[in-house]
C-alpha cells in the first residue's frame, strides 16, 4: 500500500471534492481517495506506488490543478 499527497487548487465545495474523487478513483490501482475542498489536500492510497502524472491528469480532467506535495 502506498499513499501520495497532492495540493489541489480551485476546489470550493463538496461537488468539487466529488469530481476529483470520481476522476482520481478511476485510476488503476487506486484503493482510496481522501480529498478536502477546505484545505485542498488530496491523499491517494494505492496498491502500488501511483504514477503522479496519472493523478495530475485526473485532477485536470475534473477541472482543477494539482501539484505533488
Ligand atoms: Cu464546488
Amino acid at each position: 500500500m502506498a499513499a501520495s499527497e497532492y495540493q489541489v487548487t480551485g476546489m470550493t465545495c463538496g461537488h468539487c471534492e466529488m469530481s476529483v474523487h470520481e476522476e482520481v478513483g478511476g485510476i488503476d490501482g487506486v484503493e482510496d481517495v481522501d480529498v478536502s475542498a477546505a484545505t485542498g489536500k488530496l491523499v491517494v492510497t494505492s496498491t502500488e506506488p501511483i504514477d503522479d502524472a496519472a493523478v495530475l491528469a485526473a485532477v485536470d480532467e475534473a477541472g482543477y490543478t494539482a501539484v505533488r506535495c
